[in-house]
């Protein structure tokens, strides 16, 4: 598609989200369109992950309700780290409720997400209330939204129709929603009207799932073929003897599968 063949910095001027503009910005100028999945248990893992990665990422993934040890000197920590090394936090926390529901479970409670994650992600299920419900409490704070448009495993329910229609509701919602999990730009054959980042899980160049139902696809199937924007890269990496060499390797995979894709 046309957006796909532009770079990531030519594309920052049409979105209306300031988040997007930022990490548009962030990746060309740091060379890099990975994503870390720290899918760790303990506060001490995922900090030491969080500064040892740091420089290879664009943004670093929480899932921060899987912390035995959680305390709130934990996002204090993260924010810290993502100045120190040039990238924003995503908490993964897939909301997927009603829109008053929602909007308390983003600001109140332990983990106070809206506070300290740039980017949240929700599943467009409930209708479009979840992302208005979202929207009062990240706009003001500047936050951005990711929907999850398809899944990496198997059996998703989550295709079809169901892509579409969550593709219409962030184009309805472009202030905050600035893009989607997915696994392919949608829609693929029509000349898209507005731009939107795809950010894309089931990312691995030694496996090819799990025992539960994830499946990997490599980063040049993910940003090659389907023209998604950022890997996201979770077990392949942290879970791996020297987790920094293997980051570099899907760095510079990412980074080459866009440079081919942008080559004109
Ligand atoms: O469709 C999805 C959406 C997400 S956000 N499939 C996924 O696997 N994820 C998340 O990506 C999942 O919650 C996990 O944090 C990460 C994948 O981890 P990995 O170890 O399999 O790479």
């Amino acid at each position: 598609s046309s957006f796909a063949s532009q770079t990531y910095t030519a594309r920052a001027a049409g979105f209306a989200n300031d988040l997007a503009v930022q990490l548009l910005k962030l990746m060309d100028r740091k060379k890099t369109n990975l994503s870390i999945a720290a899918d760790v248990t303990s506060k001490a893992e995922l900090l030491q992950l969080a500064d040892l990665l740091g420089p290879y990422i664009c943004v670093f993934k929480t899932h921060i309700d899987i912390l035995d040890d959680y305390d709130s000197s934990v996002p204090e920590a993260l924010t810290a780290l993502a100045e120190k090394h040039d990238f924003l936090i995503f908490e993964d926390r897939k909301f997927a409720d009603i829109g008053s529901t929602v909007k308390a479970q983003y600001q109140s409670g332990v983990y106070k997400i809206a506070s300290w994650a740039h980017i949240t992600n929700a599943h467009p299920i409930p209708g479009e209330g979840i992302v208005h419900g979202l929207k009062e409490v990240g706009l003001p704070l500047k936050r951005g939204l990711l929907l999850l448009a398809e899944m990496s495993s198997k059996g998703t329910l989550a295709q079809g129709k169901y892509s579409m229609d969550t593709l219409a509701m962030a184009a309805r919602n472009r202030d905050f929603v600035f893009g989607f999990i997915g696994q392919r730009r949608l829609p693929l054959d029509e000349p898209e009207k507005e731009d939107f980042l795809y950010l894309t899980p089931g990312v691995s160049m030694a496996q090819s799932g799990d025992s539960l139902g994830q499946q990997y696809r490599s980063p040049e199937q993910v940003v090659l073929e389907s023209g998604c924007d950022v890997i996201i890269v979770g077990r392949a990496i942290y879970g791996a003897a020297d987790p920094v060499a293997e980051a570099k390797k899907y760095q510079e995979a990412g980074w080459n599968a866009y440079l081919q894709r942008t080559r004109r």
